[in-house]
């Protein structure tokens, strides 16, 4: 089999105005599909990254790409594993995800592998969780990813979408928003995206969670770095009863040292609370430190920037090697990214969290997959038995991202833009921010 044609997509689906110490998600996110097609006429399929650069990158590997063997192309472009382009050195920038020239090469690596591993899996007629190694449980679990948000769907003008869940910005807001999701998708576990609102109102936001929820929904925060070293163990101690049984402290503060004097701070006082991260640690170069630091018990992994599924399997491994848990970390995305996110997750059995996905904030209006949305039930994503990722594009759906993407003036994710643009003329991202 070899492979004849290579199509990629940039797209943009609506998205609503959701809060991070990022800033502010755009009124669209954008994403790329990418396509390869073999001699016999079958497409693989995978979703990564939008906007200009990941496009580009991806065509500049269209030489390599086209007449190679599926099954072979992931080794042959191992180089770009690590690091080719993109130098050696590959550590956090704090950039928004998406947007780190560190990992570049990761990401366009990791698009490739799923499009292989999708044309592979459906002309043997297997899943490609079989290609993985076979799946270790026929659903994966996600947790419901809780956003401060401004009032809106996300798109704009004709295009606006309803806005499911209003502004959120207090406690009680934040409870009902969650009642909600809960109540659509049946999520188990819950995580809540802070650093947006004064560290207070997020611990009392945690409290009124797990008032409303009880002690069997583990609950975790992310402020995505805006803490200082002291903000991030008051927060701890405040939250000790919530993040236990379960839970846990994701990426408080930034760098390994602080993520590390944090943790010594904890637990000499007594508190065994986990940190998490997907931004002190977003790479293999990462792990030694981080481990020698103590400075994360909790590896949040990506397919989409790790280098793959197969890499995921690797980072897990170590993870299990180093007594350090696994969660998956997650990014404005449709359900093709949804389903190799699930497929990877299937054949990983030291994953030991619930996964990270933005997938309900997204709408069925911007669905590429063929028959609509991928189905979270019970907070499960249930592995089908059809070959490949088990999903096929609708190409009129496909098309009308594309034509959005050209309409729309977003050409890469800039959340401090937005925010400048929408909340504060002068806002700009500072870490840590309390
Ligand atoms: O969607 O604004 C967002 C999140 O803050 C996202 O960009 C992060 O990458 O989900 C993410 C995280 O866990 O840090
Ligand atoms: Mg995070």
């Amino acid at each position: 089999m070899k492979i004849t044609d290579m199509r990629v997509h940039s797209i943009a689906i609506a998205d609503p105005p959701l809060r991070s110490s990022y800033g502010l998600h755009a009124p669209y996110a954008l994403r790329t599909i990418l396509e390869l097609e073999s001699d016999d006429g079958i497409v693989g399929i995978a979703e990564t990254y939008g906007g200009e650069r990941p496009a580009r990158a991806l065509l500049d590997l269209r030489p390599r790409v086209l007449g190679a063997d599926p099954y072979r192309l992931t080794g042959l472009l191992l180089p770009l594993m690590d690091g080719e382009g993109c130098g050696p050195a590959r550590s956090q920038t704090h950039l928004v995800p998406g947007e780190n020239p560190l990992d570049a090469a990761t990401r366009t690596y990791a698009a490739i592998e799923a499009a292989c591993l999708d044309l592979i899996g459906k002309s043997a007629g297997r899943p490609v969780c079989d290609l993985l190694g076979g799946r270790v449980r026929e659903a994966v679990p996600f947790s419901a990813y809780a956003f401060y948000k401004h009032a809106g769907g996300g798109g704009e003008g004709d295009d606006a979408r309803d806005d499911e869940y209003g502004e959120v910005l207090t406690p009680e807001a934040m409870v009902r928003e969650v009642k909600q999701m809960i109540a659509r998708y049946g999520f188990g576990s819950i995580k809540l995206k802070g650093g947006v609102l004064d560290p207070d109102i997020e611990i009392e936001t945690m409290r009124q969670l797990r008032a409303e929820f009880g002690p069997d929904v583990p609950l975790r925060i992310d402020p995505n770095s805006a803490w200082t070293v002291d903000t991030s163990v008051r927060v701890g101690k405040a939250l000790a009863a919530e993040l236990s049984s379960g839970g846990y402290l994701e990426d408080p503060t930034a760098g390994l040292e602080n993520m590390s004097a944090v943790r010594k701070q904890l637990l000499a006082a007594g508190l065994d609370i986990p940190l998490a991260s997907n931004v002190a640690v977003t790479s293999f170069a990462d792990l030694p430190r981080a481990i020698a630091l103590d400075a994360v018990q909790i590896v949040l992994s990506d397919h989409h920037y790790w280098g793959g599924m197969r890499q995921v399997q690797h980072l897990a491994r170590l993870c299990k090697t180093f007594d350090l848990g696994l969660s998956m970390h997650s990014n404005s995305h449709l359900g093709v990214s949804l389903m190799a996110m699930a497929h990877g997750a299937a054949a990983t059995p030291h994953l030991t969290y619930a996964c990270d996905t933005h997938y309900p904030w997204q709408s069925s209006e911007d669905e590429v997959v063929a028959g609509g949305r991928i189905p979270i039930v019970g907070g499960y994503v249930r592995i089908p038995e059809r070959p490949g990722l088990g999903v096929e594009l609708d190409y009129d759906q496909l098309a009308r991202g594309r034509e959005r993407y050209a309409k729309c003036p977003y050409r890469r994710r800039d959340d401090e833009a937005e925010m400048r643009k929408h909340v504060d003329p002068n806002w700009k991202r500072i870490l840590p921010r309390w």
